[in-house]
């Protein structure tokens, strides 16, 4: 299959963007799972969410979308639950939907991202109470457009080292579809540590950086440091959880059809946490990621890169 990876034209499966393998013979075997996560940065599992829980959240999202604006999707042509967009919505055109709001915290969503199974399986995982963030990265992706290769640590470092990241598809999302791709040991392989030491270090809004904070959109900057791309054609059920430092990525949006997709974080209870993901959080504008604003008097990732000797 022709895919995308961030800007780069590629194959999947090939050997530069391999498959993912499930790690489901580790459920129940929470030492196992931890191991895996370790050694790989990341575990994949597979129908993890109830199959149908998932697709009722699409729909329930897929109206939401469809009623913050007549052009969005093309309901001329196809059902609503089809999520095909129209052909003039591209970057702007679909709804921010993260944070806390009327969508991101819906009876439908909650069942998938928040459910018992979710909770239990963190708590089975760390072997304590758990926590999650309210705030949800509930995501819309228009045509061609994707997320840049970055570690979550340089968004969110203020609470836990042990938090978790789990990135629920909603619906069935193949790779030209747009789907998250992880390299593979970025957060321990020797070629990664000034990386790691310099921006994974990296407090991005303490700094004062602005725009995306990516590290970059091109996936072989990455992947000269070692490590191996990796990702799946997604089934509405599966789940990719990894760890703060792991560097990932998405594929692009190369279809007619709008992604969707949800990030939640997870860290035990007893952890500090990282306080602006948590309580009432009224409101939220974009900061970083594809909606991102930058401007080119102030600090960014790019004039950072050269300060460590990273490029
Ligand atoms: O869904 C995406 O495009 C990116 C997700 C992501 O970066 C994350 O889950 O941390």
């Amino acid at each position: 299959m022709e895919v995308q990876l961030g800007r780069l034209p590629t194959t999947f499966p090939s050997p530069f963007l391999q498959a993912l393998k499930p790690s489901n013979h580790l459920l129940g075997k929470p030492c196992k799972l931890k191991e895996q996560l370790d050694v790989n940065g990341y575990v994949y599992l597979k129908e993890f969410h109830n199959r149908q829980d998932v697709l009722n959240a699409r729909n329930a999202v897929l109206q939401y979308v469809n009623q913050q604006g007549k052009h969005i999707l093309d309901t001329e042509n196809h059902t609503i639950e089809n999520g095909v967009l129209n052909h003039r919505c591209g970057l702007g055109c679909l709804p921010f939907m993260e944070g806390q709001n009327a969508i991101t915290h819906c009876h439908e969503m909650n069942k998938v991202i928040e459910g018992q199974h979710v909770y239990t399986f963190f708590e089975s995982y760390f072997g304590e109470p758990v926590t999650t963030f309210d705030f949800k990265w509930l995501r819309a992706m228009h045509r061609d457009g994707f997320t840049g290769a970055h570690v979550d640590r340089v968004y969110m470092s203020r609470g836990s080292e042990d938090l978790l990241t789990m990135w629920t598809p909603l619906g069935d999302i193949p790779a030209n579809m747009g789907v998250l791709a992880v390299c593979e040991e970025s957060h321990r392989a020797q070629g990664f540590t000034k990386l790691q030491q310099t921006y994974a270090n990296c407090d991005l809004e303490a700094q004062g950086v602005t725009g995306s904070g990516w590290f970059t959109e091109y996936p072989e900057e990455i992947s000269k440091m070692g490590g191996k791309w990796k990702t799946s054609n997604f089934e509405a059920g599966d789940v990719i959880i990894f760890n703060i430092r792991l560097v990932h990525m998405s594929t692009a949006n190369l279809t007619k059809f709008v992604r969707l997709s949800c990030d939640t974080r997870w860290q035990p209870s007893s952890h500090p946490i990282d306080k602006r993901f948590v309580g009432d959080l009224k409101t939220t504008s974009p900061k970083y990621g594809v909606h991102a604003s930058q401007s080119p008097q102030t600090k960014t990732i790019e004039n950072l890169k050269v300060t460590w000797g990273l490029i």
